[in-house]
C-alpha cells in the first residue's frame, strides 16, 4: 500500500496507542515538500553552473520574479531568501516603528520580523469563525504609537482586507499582508499580492509552493518595489556606491530554478490538496465534535492547510487525538499553539497580553492540521481519518 500504509483500522485494538503496528512505516508530515521535474531542475542547474552566475539578481531569479507576479496580477515581484527576512524588508521599507498590530494566531515568524527591529508586536485577537485578525479587535489595540498593522491569510483563506483597509486608512497605519499561506488565492475575483501596501509570501520547503527557501514580496507601488530591491542587496546602486540601508536578503538561482520547476507542476499540485481535502471532508463529516475548515471554492485556492477543529461534543480531546495519530506516524500539528503571545520573549515581555485574545486561546486549543499534498493519495486520508474515528468511537 502507498506511504508504507500497512493495516486497515477498524476496532480499537488496531491502533498503535493499544499496541498494535503503526497505520505507516515512513512518517506523514503536514510539510511534505511537493517536487516538480528533476530532469527540468536538473537542466536549470546545469545551465547555471555553465553561466557560473550563481546569486545576486541573476536571470533565473529575473525570469522567476516576472512569473510569480503574473501569477498574482501585480506589478513587482521581489524575490528574497525566505519569507521572515522578505516580511523584515517589508516592514522596514515602510518604516514602521513603535507598535504594529499583528494577529497571535501565526507562525512565530510574523512577530520575530517585528522584534528583530526593534518594534513592539501588540497582538490583536482574530475571529473565531475565519481564524483571522477580527478588525474590531484591532481598533481596539491601536495607540498612538501605532504605526502600522501586518495581517495573515492564515491557512490561505484571506483576511478582512476591506475592514483592515478602512481601519488603517482611518488612523494613517501601514498595511501589510503576511500571506505567507496564501500563494495562488484570491479575494472576491482579486489575486493576493493586490491588497495593502505589500504582500509577503514565503517558498519554505513545507509550503505547498517551495524553492528549497525562498520568499518574495508582491506589490503594486514601484518605489516601494525599487526599496525593497535596494534593500536586500546591502542597498547598493552598482558597483561602488551604496544608497540605502541594506541587508542580504537575495534569492539564489537554484532556489529560483526550483520555484520555475514547480510553477510548472502547480495545477497538479493544487489538485492533489484539492482532492485529499474534498477525502478528507467526505470521511470526517458525521463524526461527532470534529469539524473541517472550509474553502470558498467560488475563489482561487491552494488548499495547502487541512484544518480539523475539536469541538466540545467530541468524546476525546485535542490533544488525544494528536498522541493517536502520532502513534500511527501521523504527524498531525497543534499550528499555531499556544500563540505567539505564550513565546519567549513575548510572554515575558508582555505577559498579559492573553487577556486580550480569549478567541485566540479557544482556537489555538481545538486545531489540528492534518497532513495532504502529493505524497498523500485518498487511501492514505481514509486510513488516517479511520484512527480518528477508531478512537471516537471507543469512547
Ligand atoms: N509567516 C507565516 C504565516 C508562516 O507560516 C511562515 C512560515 C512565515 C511567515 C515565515 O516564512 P519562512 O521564513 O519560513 O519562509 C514550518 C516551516 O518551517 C515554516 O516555514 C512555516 N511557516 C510553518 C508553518 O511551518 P515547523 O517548524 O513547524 O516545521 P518544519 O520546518 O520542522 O517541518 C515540518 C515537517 O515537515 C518536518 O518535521 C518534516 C517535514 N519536512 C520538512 C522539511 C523542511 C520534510 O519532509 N522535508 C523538508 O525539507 O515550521
Amino acid at each position: 500500500m502507498a506511504g508504507g500504509q500497512s493495516k486497515r483500522i477498524q476496532a480499537r485494538q488496531d491502533l498503535a496507542i493499544n499496541g498494535a503496528d503503526p497505520a505507516f512505516s515512513e512518517s506523514l508530515h503536514v510539510g511534505r515538500p511537493n517536487i516538480g521535474s528533476r530532469k527540468k531542475f536538473l537542466k536549470y542547474a546545469g545551465e547555471i553552473f555553465d553561466r557560473r552566475r550563481l546569486t545576486n539578481n541573476g536571470p533565473v531569479v529575473q525570469e522567476f520574479e516576472r512569473r510569480v507576479a503574473d501569477y498574482h496580477n501585480v506589478k513587482h515581484c521581489v524575490a528574497m531568501c525566505n519569507g521572515t527576512v522578505a516580511l523584515e524588508i517589508a516592514i522596514r521599507a515602510l518604516g514602521f516603528k513603535n507598535e504594529v498590530i499583528i494577529p497571535s494566531f501565526t507562525f512565530v515568524a510574523t512577530a520575530h520580523a517585528l522584534h528583530w527591529q526593534g518594534i513592539t508586536p501588540v497582538f490583536a485577537d482574530i475571529d473565531p469563525a475565519t481564524h483571522n485578525l477580527d478588525p474590531e479587535s484591532v481598533r481596539r489595540q491601536i495607540t498612538p504609537r501605532t504605526t502600522g498593522i501586518v495581517a495573515v491569510h492564515l491557512w490561505a483563506r484571506s483576511a478582512a482586507t476591506e475592514e483592515l483597509q478602512a481601519i488603517a486608512d482611518e488612523h494613517d497605519l501601514g498595511l501589510i499582508f503576511d500571506a505567507a499561506h496564501a500563494f495562488g488565492c484570491s479575494r472576491k475575483g482579486t489575486m493576493v499580492g493586490n491588497f495593502g501596501a505589500c504582500e509577503v509570501l514565503s517558498f519554505h520547503a513545507t509550503k505547498f509552493f517551495n524553492t528549497f527557501e525562498g520568499g518574495a514580496v508582491l506589490t503594486n507601488d514601484d518605489e516601494l518595489a525599487e526599496a525593497m530591491q535596494l534593500m536586500r542587496n546591502f542597498g547598493f546602486s552598482g558597483m561602488d556606491s551604496v544608497i540605502h540601508a541594506g541587508t542580504n536578503g537575495k534569492m539564489i538561482e537554484v532556489s529560483a530554478a526550483m520555484g520555475m520547476v514547480n510553477l510548472d507542476s502547480i495545477d497538479n499540485v493544487i489538485e492533489a490538496n484539492r482532492r485529499n481535502y474534498h477525502a478528507y471532508r467526505e470521511e470526517l463529516s458525521g463524526l461527532p465534535g470534529v469539524d473541517l475548515l472550509s474553502f470558498d471554492e467560488s475563489e482561487r485556492q491552494n488548499y495547502q492547510y487541512v484544518v480539523m477543529e475539536v469541538g466540545e461534543q467530541c468524546p476525546v480531546t485535542r490533544d488525544e487525538i494528536i498522541r493517536a495519530l502520532h502513534a500511527e506516524n501521523v504527524i498531525a500539528r497543534r499550528y499555531f499553539w499556544p500563540g505567539c503571545h505564550n513565546m519567549v520573549p513575548y510572554c515575558e515581555l508582555y505577559p498579559r497580553a492573553g487577556q486580550a485574545l480569549p478567541n485566540t486561546k479557544q482556537v489555538a486549543d481545538r486545531v489540528v492540521v492534518l497532513p495532504t499534498g502529493t505524497t498523500m493519495d485518498v487511501g492514505m486520508v481514509r486510513t488516517v481519518v479511520s484512527i480518528i474515528a477508531v478512537l471516537l468511537a471507543d469512547h
